[in-house]
């Protein structure tokens, strides 16, 4: 099933005449890797380059990933009658999708490639592998079914993606297959210093300081039955740290930490409180689910609308729903 599904992607992709990549909404080393990978497959088969459409600003560390200069956030270019294929990569939320299809004109098939337990599977085809490490390992996939040899700007991409969801090859999304596949991109050129250096190599002082605050915070919080720590939007303005630049704090802390279950709650910049949940025995994808949130079995997460953090007397911080909302 597997492979007859990439092989229809491969015959989508090379019939295609003006096909738009969409890269998930949360804009990640493995939503870029994936995607940037294929415009790679694209060049090299005599296709054009497309478009690869991002939600918000590429973070300045993937500024380096071959074809980073495809990625766009312009919406307009949905307004276009002629495209008429749509690849999604790492993105579960079926609705991010749809709203971008429907600004198109024309009626384009969807291929969705991703690896989120909790994917809708909403394309016209969908090649979802919820057991691969990255959607990079999914990807790589497509490119060994049709022995296709790998250059290295795609290697250097597919590697960055697999290296930003097993979190450098440490977390529990990392398989025999996912270490299987690295070796075999270093092997085609992978530079893998610059994947790493993406990786760890780009927090400032103050995003570290917003960190120390989260580690003073942790404790055992009953109700969540898991250790708990969380920001507040304060902490955030104070140290003037972006919310990009404290992503990969529960990454962090699920990899250094002796508890299975971390749960990370954090003050958006839309009245809501965000929570990030890692754990190495329980599926919180099925919480986040349940709370209209995604993820995958042991990295998962979910917004609460309309609420704030508030620190009891007890030195517990507990989530407060906003009234009047
Ligand atoms: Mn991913």
């Amino acid at each position: 099933m597997e492979s007859y599904k990439h092989k229809q992607i491969h015959e989508a992709l090379m019939h295609a005449h003006n096909p738009v990549f969409i890269s998930d909404e949360r804009v990640d080393g493995d939503s870029l890797g994936s995607s940037l990978a294929m415009v790679d497959f694209m060049q090299t088969h005599g296709k054009q380059q497309p478009f690869v459409y991002v939600a918000t600003t590429v973070p300045e560390v993937y500024s380096s990933l071959p074809f980073i200069n495809r990625c766009t956030q312009n919406i307009e270019i949905f307004s276009d009658p002629t495209i008429d294929l749509v690849v999604s990569f790492d993105c579960s939320d079926s609705e991010f999708i749809k709203r971008l299809v429907a600004l198109i004109p024309g009626n384009p098939r969807i291929i969705n490639i991703d690896h989120h337990k909790t994917n809708s599977l909403y394309g016209d085809i969908n090649q979802v592998i919820v057991d691969a490490s990255a959607t990079a390992e999914v990807v790589y996939g497509f490119f060994e079914s049709h022995h296709l040899p790998i250059s290295k700007d795609a290697a250097t991409c597919l590697f960055a993606g697999l290296c930003f969801d097993t979190t450098a090859f440490t977390n529990s999304a990392t398989n025999n297959r996912a270490l299987d596949i690295a070796s075999k991109l270093i092997l085609s050129g992978a530079r893998i210093q610059d994947a790493i250096r993406m990786l760890f190599k780009n927090r400032s002082v103050a995003a570290l300081r917003v960190w120390g605050l989260a580690l003073e915070r942790l404790h055992f919080h009953p109700d969540f039955d898991s250790v708990i720590t969380c920001l507040t939007r304060k902490d955030i303005k104070e140290n003037q740290v972006s919310e990009e630049e404290i992503e990969g704090l529960s990454n962090f802390l699920s990899l250094v930490t002796d508890t299975e279950t971390i749960y990370v709650l954090r003050e958006t910049s839309e009245q809501g409180v965000k929570v990030s949940m890692r754990s190495s025995t329980r599926d919180v994808s099925a919480i986040a689910r349940e709370k209209g949130g995604g993820g995958h079995e042991r990295a998962a997460g979910y917004t609460i609308k309309n609420a704030m953090l508030l620190c009891g007397e007890n030195g517990c911080w507990r989530v407060e729903k906003i009234v009047g909302k």
